[in-house]
């Protein structure tokens, strides 16, 4: 049966995306989206129905009843595939942690090139946390016993990983009755892979469960460890204007592309990308310097530190190069699509990688280490130089909307309470008031099978409308940045009344950008800090709160999925479910996805299920708003009550007769 092609504005609702999609099907170069359209999914591997486990199989099980050649039942192949799944992006994410871990053991041993700790007081905080003694110390002491307490949570082997601790109380008592705090993250994940290998674990449950755990040593272990370095090595983000989209490469300049996740890599690109010696140097080649630009986390990492542009999220990582304009794109690690390079020898652009741990083939290989990074960094960026002459037409779309990212877990802390008063209580007070209705964490990834970005912004738009507090992270919080919804007070018009209150006197976006997909930790870090400012529960599950993963991809989805759900969370995926089972079955019926959402949920208050229509979405997302609302005690959310301080408020007051005016203001008519 021959697929539908789509065009280009069924493929992607970014103007940008359009553009470069009509060039790349003029010319007939395939990008992501074109290949999604010529290869439909595999039905029986895309709902969870095949196991390719063993060489006896792959078995594919399409008939009710019908069990692998081994015996093994739908649900244990389909509770076997997401752990493992989940395992890969605990793996992932915590891998990365390690890396940062590294580094920080490096800087604080001198043995670095570039590095500096450059945010004390995290160093201080993080700390003291875990009883790391602080007073008389220098950085680099407590910064090494850091780093060495960090590094040993990856290969411990029995007892619970540190930063659990950081959890509220009644959530860890919970894990414990259930077992499942990770003794050690890469144990964890090895036993994820042990269980599922042919003839071993084979309870649903009971696999699953491992996988709560195995997911935990992400959330709570390798991706906080990532996040508490990178603050504490590169600074905790605040508040900074930035600008996302293709339009941000520039015709006169050497386009710099950094795409991946760690910012030990492109934290040192932006360094050597300041180095007057190297602006030189580009200036020498004909171009007026060098523009940087992000793809992915890796832009979100830099883009919400140093305010360096964000070039575009997942499915940009193609466009951008089919712009003609980008001298070098420079990988590190996860989401690299292996097309690029192909694609790129169409065009001048050379694609580095960089992480010992990713080769592609056909690609130029330049290896970093944090010992010789800002050297390898300028390196990397005069072979971006000499291959500015290379350079042919451009087509750079004028898209580009600004935004502002930053939105720390201690930013917020501070903003709504500045250095005397930082303090979360006007976030609870507000959600308690029923200005803010909620919050909705809105995070993951791009996914070619579905129109890009308008997922993301459709459930957005229609939350703040609602007065639903919006965080994000990842490749959904670029869609947001590209669309212009991060943009502070001059999205306001798009947001409820009550959400618009708080936003004007505060003065932050309704959308806050939070960082990249490791940074759902700092979302973990807020929720719980909610609960113990009071008023909103004692647990993680009581807060009016949900995560929504709209247009969702990697494995790493799924991994943060299932912490958050086992954090207390109420989770969403939009897309495809791989779970989903039977096609003669309805969808969300099997047991493997009754366990994750009602299982799941009496165990942990939080359920993961795969919703593929955003209204019913955005209906459960309220309606599960509405109901911790009322479980709390709270009033009832009410649309029209609120907004109407302020200005708007003033000048409503300045209408009325005198004597009502004074009613108004003080409940007595004076006089
Ligand atoms: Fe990758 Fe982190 Fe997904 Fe984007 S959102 S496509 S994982 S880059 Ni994390
Ligand atoms: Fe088939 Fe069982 Fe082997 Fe899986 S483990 S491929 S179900 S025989």
């Amino acid at each position: 049966m021959a697929r539908k092609t789509r065009t280009p504005e069924e493929q992607s609702i970014d103007p940008a995306a359009q553009k470069m999609l009509i060039y790349a099907n003029e010319v007939g170069i395939s990008t992501a989206f074109s290949r999604a359209d010529a290869m439909a999914p595999c039905n029986v591997g895309s709902a969870g129905m095949c196991c390719k486990l063993c060489g006896m199989g792959p078995c594919r099980l399409t008939k009710e009843g019908q069990t692998g050649v081994c015996g093994a039942t739908i649900d244990t192949i389909q509770a076997r595939n997401l752990i493992r799944a989940i395992a890969a992006g605990s793996a992932a994410h915590s891998d990365h942690g390690r890396d940062m871990a590294f580094t920080l053991k490096a800087v604080a041993n001198d043995e670095t090139e570039g590095y500096v700790i450059r945010d004390l007081a995290k160093l201080r905080n993080i700390a003291a946390i875990y009883d790391i003694p602080i007073d008389g110390r220098s950085p680099g002491e407590i910064a090494n016993d850091l780093a060495d307490l960090y590094i040993s949570q990856f290969g411990q082997q029995k007892g619970e990983i540190a930063p659990i601790i950081r959890a509220p109380e009644k959530r860890q008592k919970i894990w414990a009755e259930e077992g499942v705090i990770p003794r050690g993250i890469d144990r964890e994940v090895v036993e994820a892979l042990h269980r599922t290998h042919m003839g071993d674990d084979q309870d649903p449950e009971h696999i699953l469960s491992h996988a709560i755990r195995t997911s935990l040593a992400d959330g709570w272990g390798g991706s906080m460890i990532a996040t508490d370095v990178s603050d504490i090595l590169f600074g905790t983000p605040a508040p900074i204007l930035g600008e996302a989209n293709l339009g941000v490469l520039k015709d006169d300049m050497v386009n710099v592309v950094v795409h991946g996740h760690e910012p030990t890599l492109s934290q040192m690109i932006v360094a050597a990308s300041q180095d007057p010696e190297i602006i030189e140097y580009a200036r020498e080649a004909g171009a007026e310097g060098i523009n940087l630009s992000g793809i992915c986390c890796t832009a979100n990492e830099i883009l919400m530190r140093q305010g360096i542009p964000a070039a575009g999220n997942f499915l940009h990582q193609e466009l951008s190069i089919l712009t003609g304009a980008v001298e070098a794109m420079i990988v590190d690690v996860q989401c690299i699509m292996q097309a690029l390079v192909g694609l790129a020898e169409n065009f001048h652009t050379q694609v580095i990688t960089t992480s010992p741990k990713v080769k592609i083939k056909g690609a130029t290989h330049i290896e970093f280490d944090e010992k010789h990074a800002l050297s390898t960094a300028k390196q990397i960026l005069r072979v971006a130089i000499d291959n500015y002459k290379n350079r042919g037409k451009t087509r750079i779309p004028q898209d580009k909307e600004k935004l502002i990212p930053g939105f720390s877990h201690e930013y917020i802390n501070y903003m709504l309470g500045g250095s005397y008063r930082a303090s979360f209580r006007p976030l609870n007070d507000a959600i308690m008031s029923g200005r803010i209705r909620g919050v909705a964490a809105i995070v993951g990834c791009n996914n070619a099978r579905t129109q890009q970005d308008y997922l993301h912004v459709y459930v957005t738009k229609e939350l703040l409308k609602q007065d639903v507090l919006v965080v994000e992270t990842g490749c959904g919080a670029i869609a947001s940045a590209k669309l212009g919804l991060l943009l502070g007070e001059a999205g306001l018009d798009q947001v409820g009344p009550g959400l618009r209150e708080i936003c004007e006197t505060i003065g932050i976006p309704p959308v806050l950008h939070m960082g990249s997909c490791v940074d759902n930790t700092r979302i973990l870090t807020v929720l719980t800090q909610m609960v113990e400012e009071g008023g909103l529960g004692d647990d993680i599950d009581q807060v009016p709160a949900v995560g929504l993963a709209p247009e969702w991809m990697s494995e790493k989805a799924l991994s943060i999925g299932a912490y958050c759900v086992a954090s207390g969370a109420y989770v969403m995926f939009g897309g495809s479910s791989p779970v989903s089972g039977m096609p003669d079955r309805m969808a969300d019926s099997t047991i493997v996805s009754e366990f994750i959402s009602s299982g799941w949920e009496e165990k942990y208050g939080g359920k993961l299920e795969f919703v593929a229509d955003p209204d019913e979405m955005i209906r459960k997302t309220l309606e599960h708003i509405d109901r911790k609302r009322a479980d709390l005690g709270l009033p009832e959310y009410e649309a029209t009550k609120f907004g109407r301080s302020g200005d708007a408020r003033m000048l409503e007051l300045e209408a009325l007769p005198l004597e009502h005016r004074r009613k108004a203001i003080y409940g007595v008519a004076a006089d």
